[in-house]
């Protein structure tokens, strides 16, 4: 793991405290290296940096460059990334725990989000004055849309790039300037972004990377009185700390957080594709995806059968380190994740339900946070299990006899980032997406996400929109300008 330091204003800086986190490897639980720790006083000197960066002193300034120009910014560090692709997948792979098949699609969705990003900056220009037809012809008006200032970009562990990339992106292509805080859990491919950074020349202060402890790093960002918006992926209970941090000062927030989605398996289905989409959507990176299908509603004509295929497909899953070739789980991300995840399955065993498969460590690895894909029957709607964010490789189940049914329970939660449901019946899923409260839905498959379309949700897993055009809405504050034009006194 490359040693690396905090960036602050285009250079590398020691935390004023020299401390620093260590890395540990999920697959083997050995430390690989470490990370700095930032506190409130790096912040104060990154957020100084960044407003340096934003406001208008040379006609240098990032938020007052073309769109064209920040875009040219944004291709040069896609075309970077592109060129160190291996050696990153490598280490998000290493740091995170994620297959190498899916760190390597990560960092393609990083390269491209960075390019779409770009060529949304470029449009921007084109939009900049706005008119607004007016009932009065003695006025006139126009709209500007600005970028609303520093950022403060806080992001998870689970796509630790990818993640920190869909705030990154569009702020940087607003106009912003901006703090990414990533999750001490995985930093190390954020910190090889300030690499990419430094080698394409990229403004000194437009984006100042800060790795640290939530508390101690990522609380000063949010109460900083000169952040202008906080963008927060995570848990719901951290959000609901910045949400209120944030309120004191007015200051707007963007939260994605945590889900409990459903996927709706309905009688009419080819029974293979939807046991490939059901542990596709529940498994894909180790269970470790917000919007994971953790809850499998299935009808009750085909639940016995279909849940044998599942059971079957479940035991030939390939665990392992995920360097391997043809892993298709590794490793949960830390010790305290995986306990928190194993808890939830003997509690589910405590309430009541069924361990249908898995439940436990894989034997044949004794090192690793690994956790054997997990089926979960016999679950009631009271159950911990069925109410709260695992996280990790763990699907519960419950049949259903009528559409109506199905609806209602897809519902039961307090989240609502995304459902899937799988018919062949289109009417049936139009009336299925229409009656999902979730942010997303997916017709016949799981978890695709293209950055081309917004993404987030509603009830507890938070509000606002990240990616498609609508993401770069969250950094720019639309101005009206209203003109008196005729030449007679009022
Ligand atoms: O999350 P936290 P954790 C869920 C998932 C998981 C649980 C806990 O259920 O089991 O969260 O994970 C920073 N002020 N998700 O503890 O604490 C922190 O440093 C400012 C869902 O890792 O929310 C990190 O950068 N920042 C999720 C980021 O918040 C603070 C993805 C997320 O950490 C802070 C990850 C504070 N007071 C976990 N405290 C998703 N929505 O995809 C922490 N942080």
């Amino acid at each position: 793991m490359p040693t690396r330091q905090l960036f602050i204003d285009g250079e590398w800086r020691e935390p004023v405290q020299r401390k620093r986190i260590p890395i540990i490897n999920p697959a083997n639980e050995q430390t690989i290296g470490d990370i700095p720790a930032a506190t409130a006083e790096e912040m104060d000197i990154a957020v100084e940096a960044a407003r340096k960066a934003f406001f208008r002193n040379s006609g240098k300034d990032w938020s007052s460059t073309t769109g064209a120009h920040r875009a040219k910014y944004l291709r040069a560090i896609a075309a970077k990334i592109k060129d160190r692709k291996v050696e990153l997948v490598e280490l998000e792979a290493i740091d995170s725990g994620k297959p190498l098949e899916e760190a390597s699609l990560d960092m393609d969705n990083v390269i491209g989000c960075f390019e779409y990003f770009a060529g949304i900056a470029e449009r921007l220009d084109s939009e900049q004055r706005t008119p607004v037809s007016l009932p009065m012809e003695t006025f006139k008006c126009h709209l500007l849309k600005e970028p609303i200032g520093v950022v403060g970009l806080i992001s998870p562990w689970n796509y630790p790039l990818l993640m920190a990339i869909w705030k990154v992106a569009p702020a940087l292509a607003s106009g912003c300037t901006a703090i990414l805080k990533p999750s001490e859990l995985a930093s190390v491919t954020c910190l090889e972004l300030a690499e990419v950074c430094m080698e394409v020349g990229l403004p000194p202060g437009v984006l100042n990377i800060l790795t640290g402890l939530g508390p101690e790093a990522g609380a000063p960002l949010v109460t900083h009185p000169h952040v202008a918006k906080i963008s927060f992926t995570g848990s719901d209970t951290t959000g609901v700390k910045i949400m209120t941090a944030a309120a004191q000062l007015v200051k707007p927030v963007t939260l994605e957080l945590g889900g409990k989605s459903p996927i709706v398996v309905f009688e009419d289905v080819d029974l293979d594709t939807a046991a490939e989409w059901t542990l596709f959507g529940c498994f894909w990176t180790n269970g470790q995806i917000c919007s994971a299908t953790s809850r499998l509603l299935v009808h009750e004509s085909i639940a016995t059968t279909f849940l044998e295929k599942l059971v079957k497909w479940c035991e030939k899953i390939k665990i392992s380190d995920p360097l391997e070739e043809g892993c298709r789980l590794g490793p949960i991300v830390s010790r305290r994740q995986y306990e928190k995840v194993m808890k939830y399955i003997s509690t589910a065993k405590e309430e009541g339900a069924t361990i249908l498969c898995g439940g436990a460590r894989p034997e044949h690895l004794e090192k690793g946070y690994f956790v054997q894909p997990t089926i979960i029957t016999d679950v009631k709607t009271s159950m911990q299990i069925w109410i709260e964010e695992v996280f990790g490789p763990v699907l519960c189940v419950k049949t259903f006899a009528t559409e109506d049914e199905a609806v209602e329970l897809a519902n039961d939660t307090h989240y609502g980032l995304a459902a899937a449901v799988i018919s062949k019946d289109l009417d049936r899923c139009e009336r299925m997406a229409k009656a999902f409260q979730v942010g997303a839905v997916w017709v016949n498959c799981s978890q695709p996400c293209f950055y081309q379309a917004p993404w987030g949700g509603k009830k507890r897993s938070g509000f606002g929109r990240e990616l498609g055009e609508r993401g770069l809405d969250i950094y720019l504050n639309v101005k009206q300008v209203t003109r008196y034009v005729s030449s007679e006194p009022w």
